[in-house]
């Protein structure tokens, strides 16, 4: 077992101060772990990129990988389309991320043309593209910059392109959003997260991550430029989305 499937046991003590979430050297090395154990759907989703880039990718094009983390978009890909089916840049904030994502994407798959670049979303020159995902990424992003990303993600990609937007969304009725956060501290748990591990991450992530509704999702789509997008997936409070140019 590599070290980077250690156990997330970060939230399971108590901190004297809250501190924010930030994805440094801690979260990489059991980021695979923390992921699968909280994001619902999230094995379900990288599973269907390949099947929609089948469909929709035109053979050879290029790949973008926004918020890359390990690289999970890359391998997936890389698992279910041949090595001359694209080529795929995956790009993140975090210099802890993009080192082990490269380590481990040149392991798995040393024969696909993927790079990772160390980058930050809002300020990229994007190339043209055939299918573009931000999986679990633009809910990092302070409000106010989210319709710019997405204007150069919707410029970048080539007509009959896609865009794969997956988030922690919220519900637009209180009483629906209450039930959907219960249900999907009920998973954490289920997933062996401790009340304490559960709290601690809630607050850690607050003002870090803020979910918008699937509404705000579409409408935002739909004002950069895509005529049409939908939802695809959802678990709870998690959501897939696919955006046709
Ligand atoms: C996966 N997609 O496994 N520019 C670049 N990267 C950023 C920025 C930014 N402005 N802000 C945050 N990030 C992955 C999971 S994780 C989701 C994505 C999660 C990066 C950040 O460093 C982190 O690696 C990633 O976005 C979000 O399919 O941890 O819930």
């Amino acid at each position: 077992m590599s070290d980077a499937s250690y156990r997330d046991a970060i939230f399971s003590t108590p901190l004297d101060k809250v501190a924010r979430f930030s994805f440094d050297e801690r979260v990489v090395a059991c980021f695979p772990d923390m992921i699968r154990r909280s994001v619902p759907g999230y094995g379900q989703i990288l599973g269907m990129l390949g099947v929609i880039a089948e469909r929709h990718l035109r053979h050879g094009a290029h790949v973008y990988d926004l918020g890359c983390s390990l690289g999970a978009v890359g391998l997936a890909l890389a698992g279910q389309l041949p090595r001359d089916a694209f080529s795929l840049t995956g790009v993140d904030l975090s210099p802890a991320m993009v080192e082990r994502a490269r380590q481990t994407l040149e392991h798995e798959c040393p024969d696909h043309a993927i790079e990772v670049i160390e980058g930050d979303i809002r300020h990229l020159d994007y190339r043209p593209s055939g299918m573009i995902v931000l999986n679990f990424t633009l809910q990092f992003l302070a409000p106010e910059d989210r319709d710019g990303v997405l204007e150069k993600l919707y410029q970048a990609l080539e007509p009959g392109g896609v865009l794969i937007l997956s988030e922690k969304i919220k519900a637009g009725d209180e009483q629906d959003n209450a039930w959907l956060v219960e249900r999907y501290h009920d998973f954490k748990r289920a997933n062996g997260y401790s009340d304490l591990e559960i709290s601690q991450k809630r607050n850690a992530l607050e003002n870090v991550l803020v979910p918008d509704t699937l509404e705000q999702h579409h409408q935002r789509l739909a004002r950069v430029g895509f005529a049409r997008s939908l939802t695809w997936f959802q678990y709870l409070n998690f959501a897939s989305m696919v955006a046709f140019k």
